[in-house]
């Protein structure tokens, strides 16, 4: 054995925030020279008070990956290449120019993922990458995930992203429905150590309740647990809106005076009783008509729907059903209900109620006439917009951190046309299902290598936070900025050599210009050359950052404010800085156009004729349903490569109810065979009596065993692609959200 001679080097730790999930978890990061030597919470991180899940303890992994792209890739003779920056960037003009030139800005789609929403240089450039596409062809996880809460909250009280949020540390009665946190730590709703909140609630005399046709890890640990059907979580929403009229248990409170539409509501849920819905949810109705009264009965109560309230037929109207009982039990912005949050990094200056109000629809897609909302088209009709030949056809296409090929529905159908594409450029890390169709592939630096501020998640958080990090190492290629504003400015046409800062310094000065904008609620007198003199020696994130915080509202406006909060005070306090709970925010808030909560908006008005429709042709008969589910160690379609997630027995298996396998004939570890409309794929049978008979449940996001990717942790835990089974043929049309619980299938035994 040769004795080790590397000199030992300092062990260092940083503190800094999980990027790999919505709870934002404190992490302690030991490294020692260029090694990551352990992760664990960080106990003195006064949000996530040391809780950490098995993902977060393995971003030493993730940055070590040797698959992890440190380079960019160019296609050269039909094969993905190693190539420098200068020749990726040049690639990329080279490519997107004759395509741009023959068919237009119109045969350029944008396809953005859900790991930007986590890392701060995506969130402040993505804006601008998408502006710079000029095309409409913009598409997201939005619309495979929460686009009908942003409907919802853009009708409801005019502001798409103001979510309500359900206040799990004061509440005393928690109705939950569609969301498992104890596996994905919580969903639109940021409060890390979610297992622990949980735990504390019936010390204060909390109750939880899950309705879920799974008995999930979440259901549990509730005080009670229902099954329901899955896509019928409207009916039963509207039987206890109903329940609430019938027994005139509805009572809005503090803000009854900016409450339209409630007798509207009153005559639509009018035929949707208990009994008639009990058949169709399999839920009784004496359990309905006590839910409702338990709901409406509590001191504060929150209806907090998720995943699988939002990504069903009926999403929109189940996200406006659970709103409705939130406003009606006059738990709407009540502390221990739900509320809205008050980001450190952003105004809260609402003002009076009453606004521009919301609007979708403004234009529609091409092949299918959807209408835009949020100015994004349904990710589920990408694959027809690509098949479809004329102008407009989508030929070229960016992906920003996300991998359709096996997070979109009728997944196969969408490999199949990415393979068809006359150029793609893909900003990933990784070279996987989808991006091994790429011409270019862009690799974003490691987490580990970027400064850390958790932004946009704190716009669902249950507190308001505030948590700086500089980056752990050095840097060994350009910042995630100066790639963002290198594309940007090569796809607005300014050439592959363009120099990044022109974009940096066009945000900052934008940025400047509406903090000294009086029409933009700018409050004291700030000189420009002051304000660029304050960010001098910043990075170009650090700079965008510092702004919004000082201009916040506890900002310390470049010391007009004492004590107020700025990027250099901040830094001062590695573990973050808790500014308290969620604060009333309403009726200011509201910026409908009436400035009241329009309860009956036409736009869910319309779409409940197919709700009704379904109730009056439905006898509550169905087949077998497929629905997903989440586990711990994996996190959508990737961290499969990560040795430390995967190993051990596989945990992407058909989990069906004993009766439903002895029906069908299939035995526990066998294999079977499910079919649906849009395709069919080979798995293992694992029987659970957590399942509802009659639904079957598959996670998502597998399936690593096809020819080109570059993952070879994840090509020897394959697992199967659930999203070969899901419809693209089916959207939830108010919000264009995708289908991805519900699914009509088939299961045969495979000898
Ligand atoms: N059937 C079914 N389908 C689903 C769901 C479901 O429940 N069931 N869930 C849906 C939901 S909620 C969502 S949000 C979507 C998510 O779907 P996607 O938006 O596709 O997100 P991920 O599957 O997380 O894939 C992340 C991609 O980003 C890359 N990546 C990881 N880290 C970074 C980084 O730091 N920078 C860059 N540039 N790239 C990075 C990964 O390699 C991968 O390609 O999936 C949806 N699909
Ligand atoms: N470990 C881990 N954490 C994650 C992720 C991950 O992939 N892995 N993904 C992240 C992302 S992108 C998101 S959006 C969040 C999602 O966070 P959650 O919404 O908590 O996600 P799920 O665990 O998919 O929970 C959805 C639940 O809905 C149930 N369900 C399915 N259909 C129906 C239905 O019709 N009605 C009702 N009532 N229930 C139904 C399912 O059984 C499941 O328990 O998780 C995030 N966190
Ligand atoms: S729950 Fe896990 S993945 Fe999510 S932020 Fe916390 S440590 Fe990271
Ligand atoms: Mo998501």
């Amino acid at each position: 054995m040769t004795p080790d001679q590397t000199a030992i080097a300092e062990i260092r730790t940083h503190y800094r925030t999980c990027p790999l999930c919505e709870a934002t978890c404190g992490l302690s990061i030991e490294v020692e020279g260029d090694r990551v030597v352990r992760v664990r919470g960080d106990k003195q991180d006064p949000f996530s008070r040391g809780f950490i899940c098995p993902k977060g303890s393995t971003l030493g992994e993730l940055h070590h990956d040797p698959d992890r792209l440190r380079g960019p890739l160019v296609r050269r003779n039909g094969r993905l290449e190693e190539a420098s920056w200068d020749e990726a960037f040049a690639a990329i003009e080279n490519g997107f120019g004759p395509v741009f030139e023959e068919h237009g800005r119109e045969s350029l789609a944008i396809l953005l993922g859900n790991p930007i929403t986590h890392h701060l240089a995506p969130a402040l450039y993505v804006g601008s990458l998408v502006r710079a596409c000029a095309t409409r062809n913009v598409y997201s996880a939005s619309t495979l995930d929460q686009m009908p809460q942003h409907a919802v909250s853009g009708l409801l009280w005019g502001d798409p992203n103001a979510f309500p949020i359900p206040d799990i540390d004061r509440t005393d009665h928690l109705l939950m429905l569609g969301a498992n946190p104890m596996a994905s730590n919580g969903s639109l709703i940021t409060a890390p150590d979610f297992p622990g909140r949980l735990k504390e609630m019936p010390a204060r005399g909390g109750r939880l309740v899950v309705v879920d046709p799974r008995r999930t890890e979440t259901a549990v640990r509730a005080d009670e647990h229902l099954f329901i059907k899955p896509g019928t979580d409207v009916f039963w929403l509207a039987a206890l809106v109903h329940t609430l009229f019938e027994e005139d248990l509805a009572s809005v409170g503090r803000l009854e005076p900016f409450v339209d539409g409630v007798d509207e509501i009153r005559e639509l849920v009018a035929g949707f009783t208990p009994e008639r819905v009990a058949g169709i949810c399999g839920i009784d109705a004496e359990t309905t008509r006590r839910q409702a009264r338990a709901l409406s009965g509590a001191a504060a109560g929150a209806v907090y729907g998720r995943v699988g309230n939002h990504t069903v037929e009926f999403g929109t109207a189940t996200a406006w059903m659970a709103a409705i009982l939130n406003i009606l039990t006059g738990n709407f912005d009540r502390p221990g209900g739900v509320m809205t949050s008050s980001p450190i990094a952003s105004r809260v200056d609402d003002g009076e109620p009453g606004g521009r109000g919301y609007r979708l629809g403004r234009w529609k897609s091409r092949v299918s006439a959807h209408p835009e909302v949020n100015g994004e088209f349904p990710a589920a009709s990408l694959a027809e917009e690509m098949e479809t030949g004329g102008k407009g056809q989508v030929r070229a296409v960016v992906t920003v951190a996300t991998n359709p090929v096996r997070s979109y529905p009728n997944s196969e159908r969408l490999d199949r046309a990415f393979a068809e594409l006359d150029f793609y450029v893909a900003f990933d890390i990784y070279v996987n299902e989808t991006t091994r169709h790429a011409d270019v592939i862009l690799p974003a630096p490691s987490t580990l290598e970027e400064e850390a501020y958790e932004l946009t998640f704190m716009v669902n958080a249950i507190r308001s936070f505030a948590k700086y990090a500089k980056p752990v190492f050095e840097r060994k290629g350009p910042s995630e900025a100066d790639i963002f504003a290198r594309l940007v400015l090569v796809l607005r046409g300014e050439g592959a050599t363009a120099d990044p800062v022109i974009l940096h310094d066009e945000l900052v000065e934008d940025a400047v210009g509406r903090m000294l904008d009086p029409s933009k609620g700018a409050e004291v007198d700030l000189e420009r050359e002051e304000i660029m003199a304050a960010l001098e020696g910043l990075s170009p994130v650090e700079k965008l950052l510092d702004l919004k915080l000082r201009s916040g509202w506890q900002g310390d406006l470049f010391g007009r404010r004492s004590g107020g909060v700025s990027l250099e005070k901040l830094a001062k306090h590695p573990h973050g800085v808790d500014f308290g709970p969620m604060v009333e925010r309403f009726p200011e808030r509201l910026k409908t156009e009436s400035g009241k909560f329009e309860l009956a908006s036409p736009v869910l008005v319309e779409d409940w004729a197919r709700v009704r429709a379904r109730l009056e042709s439905s006898d509550g008969e169905e087949g077998l349903l497929l629905i997903g589910r989440r586990h711990v160690r994996s996190n959508n379609s990737w961290m499969h490569n990560v040795e430390t997630l995967v190993s051990g027995r596989s945990r992407c298996t058909l989990l069906v109810h004993p009766e439903d396998a002895k029906r069908l004939g299939l035995a526990n570890g066998g294999l079977s065979e499910i079919r649906s409309r849009a395709g069919s794929l080979r798995v293992e049978v694992e029987t659970s009596e957590e399942m509802m008979p009659g639904v079957v449940s598959l996670p998502h996001g597998w399936g690593h065993d096809v020819e080109g990717i570059r993952m070879s942790v994840a090509a020897d835990h394959a697992g199967v692609a659930s999203n070969v089974l899901t419809d693209d043929g089916i959207i939830d049309t108010a919000s264009g959200n995708a289908v991805l619980n519900g699914i009509p299938v088939e299961v045969t035994a495979i000898a």
